[in-house]
């Protein structure tokens, strides 16, 4: 599994105080913190604090904050193709880097593949489009399919690909976890090699009361159903543990009496 921080997000105080004081040191030790609990990449995202005209220069900063103590792949996390474009450019200088992310409109697929090809990274394509979250199975498919199509003719492998079916909060729509369940188990026979699969695992406990029982069950049964990648909390070690039996289980790794005690000394 890749697993993706996610705490280095402006939403966090600890680092949205941080960016407002320009203050690296939060930055670079939430970092190293994740890393050590297991994660392999880390996303980097400002927030919605900062000013839309400031979040290309705070993308900037972030990333060489976070630089300065790793070299492991950054997720830059924005929407805007400018601040995309900053954030991968200061990653790759020392380094992997995944854009987080695309959707799926033909215009903005084309011109997020190029950057992708430019800077040989990965990318992360939404089942979003011009209509918004695609809610059906078949509808998040066609947008897969599409993104696809894309990293072909922009000549990004597939191995740089990822697909987000696009996980939303199960108190907003209690049927949307089965279909993305279906979905990931059919991203996978889009193409060969078979592209990533990724969510942003805690977008489906926002306002819920048993948020991580919520994700650690969520977690388990997407990794059955084919997921790769997951942006989430490193530092929930139960979540983590969790993903280390499934992964053992689906016999991705070898089982010994200390299968968690050997995971970690992995990595
Ligand atoms: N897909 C992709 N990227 C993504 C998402 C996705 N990036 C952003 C997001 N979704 C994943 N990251 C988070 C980070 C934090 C939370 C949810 C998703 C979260 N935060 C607490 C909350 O909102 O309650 C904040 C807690 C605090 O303020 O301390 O839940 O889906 N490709």
């Amino acid at each position: 599994m890749n697993v993706i921080g996610e705490r280095i997000n402006g939403m966090f105080t600890v680092i949205g105080d941080a960016i407002s004081a320009k203050d690296p040191g939060p930055v670079r030790d939430m970092a190293i913190k994740q890393l050590e609990h297991g994660a392999n990449t880390l996303d980097i995202n400002v927030g919605t604090r900062v000013p839309k005209d400031e979040r290309a220069e705070v993308m900037r900063w972030l990333v060489e904050s976070v630089r300065e103590v790793t070299d492991a792949p950054l997720a830059i996390d924005n929407p805007a193709l400018s601040t995309m474009r900053v954030g991968i450019e200061a990653a790759t200088k020392k380094g992997p880097a995944i854009i987080n992310s695309t959707t799926g409109q033909e215009d903005k697929l084309a011109s997020f593949m190029a950057l992708a090809h430019e800077f040989s990274a990965g990318i992360i394509c939404l089942a979003i489009d011009e209509n918004g979250v695609a809610a059906s199975t078949d509808a998040k498919l066609e947008i897969g399919m599409r993104s696809v199509g894309a990293a072909m003719d922009a000549g990004v492998p597939l191995e740089q690909v990822y697909l987000d079916p696009i996980i939303l909060p199960v108190n907003c729509d209690q049927a949307a976890p089965g279909i993305v369940l279906e979905t990931i188990s059919q991203f996978g026979m889009l193409s060969d090699p078979a592209p990533h699969i990724v969510i942003g695992l805690s977008n489906l406990s926002q306002g819920a009361s048993e948020r991580p029982l919520i994700n650690r069950t969520f977690l388990v049964m997407a990794i059955a159903a084919g997921l790769d990648a997951s942006i989430h909390d490193p530092l929930d070690t139960g979540l983590m543990n969790e993903m280390i039996t499934a992964e053992m289980l689906l016999n991705k790794s070898i089982y010994s009496n200390s299968y968690l005690k050997a995971h970690l000394q992995s990595l």
